[in-house]
């Protein structure tokens, strides 16, 4: 039985600000709930979004009040193992809150699987990998400073694939920050771009034929997430890869946007999709369409990214690879013992659940009182 549901946030300082076109991050609010059942057995899961309300509908203090006040009191009492009708239950009442509905679905699954002594990713169709390739993002808004942290990051053997924020300053300051970074990291490294939505199409036109002739490998939603013709028209004009993002608020967007050609890659969020079943159905919908994939993050701590990495394990075909680097942006660690990435990859956990463990105490010092 769910016996009861807490919501906690926690703010914890990034390694340095990471600028977005729609936010500079300075910190990094994590939203984490926990679920205790009648069990004893309790689970974890995490609905952290970027840059309060820049980036999307649902805020942290949102979240929290969200669940604490609308979601839990359905919950209270239901039977914590049948985790697919609870979840129906949230689904069916509860209107959005895709990123409050996703915590709870984490944890509730964490909880089961941890029940169930088996890895979350068995309880999700079962993995396919143990290890999962890690991108990281160059944001310090910076070209010389963006080099010399790809080159520390090439040294510790921790990242190969670097994806840039653009879209803040015009498209030929952009383009030639880009252009130069990829000159500077050579062939062996992937340079791609994430655009956040900031280019209008004409400026989507000129960027992308110039970065497609500099060798990027990767344009993520250059125009606005609603402007699907757009995005479609670019699919179709460029043969470098353009990947929608905050075009996919889970499955019925990406069987949208699938059906118009709008993409070539999908850029799979738990929390964006709603859950980890709605994440994996945004996967299924891009194999059933040719479409390829790329495990995304909303820069979540480790529990969030955990979550992802056992929903991404799962996945056949992850050909652009992931960017489950969040706890690698922030200065403080909530687990016991951090995630491990290791020649440029991050390991799927293979304990029971999440495959992870919260440091409480350090948490009951870390949160917002
Ligand atoms: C986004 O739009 O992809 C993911 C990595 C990063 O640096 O920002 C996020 C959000
Ligand atoms: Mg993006």
């Amino acid at each position: 039985m769910i016996q009861s549901i807490e919501t906690i946030l926690v703010d914890v300082p990034t390694i340095r600000p990471h600028k977005l076109s729609v936010a500079t991050m300075n910190t990094q609010t994590l939203v984490l709930v926990r679920v205790r059942c009648a069990d004893g057995i309790e689970g974890w899961g995490e609905a952290t979004t970027i840059g309060g309300l820049n980036y999307g509908g649902e805020s942290p203090e949102s979240i929290k009040t969200n669940i604490d006040t609308h979601i839990a009191p359905l919950l209270i009492g239901m039977d914590a193992s049948q985790v697919a009708k609870a979840m129906m239950k949230i689904r069916k009442i509860i209107q959005d809150n895709r990123f409050a509905k996703c915590a709870i679905e984490t944890a509730l699954l964490d909880a089961q699987a941890r029940r169930l002594n088996i890895p979350l990713s068995e309880l999700l169709g079962g993995r396919v990998r143990d290890t999962l390739p890690v991108a990281w993002t160059l944001a310090s808004g910076d070209t010389v400073k963006d080099i010399a942290e790809a080159e520390k990051m090439l040294e510790l053997r921790r990242h190969r694939i670097f994806k840039l924020k653009i879209g803040l300053r015009s498209v030929a300051d952009d383009v030639a920050h880009v252009l130069a970074i990829k000159k500077a990291l050579g062939d062996q490294v992937s340079v791609r771009v994430d655009v956040n939505q900031a280019w209008s199409e004409m400026d989507a036109v000129n960027g992308i034929a110039a970065l497609e002739a500099g060798g990027i490998d990767l344009i993520e939603q250059p125009v606005r997430a609603e402007n699907m013709a757009a995005m479609a028209r670019l699919t179709q004009r460029f043969s470098v890869a353009i990947m929608a993002d905050e075009a996919l608020h889970g499955p019925q967007d990406a069987y949208q946007v699938a059906m118009q050609n709008a993409a070539d890659v999908f850029a799979v969020k738990i929390t964006q999709s709603g859950g980890l079943i709605p994440a994996l159905q945004v996967a299924t919908v891009a194999q059933l369409s040719g479409v390829s994939l790329y495990g995304g993050t909303m820069l979540e701590g480790a529990v969030g990214t955990a979550a992802s990495a056992h929903v991404f394990s799962t996945f056949t075909d992850l050909s652009f690879g992931t960017e489950l680097f969040g706890p690698l942006l922030l200065t403080e660690e909530v687990l016991r013992e951090p995630l491990v990435y290791k020649d440029f990859m991050l390991e799927v956990p293979k304990k029971p659940g999440l495959g992870v463990e919260i440091d409480l105490e350090k948490l009951q010092f870390m949160r917002r009182q």
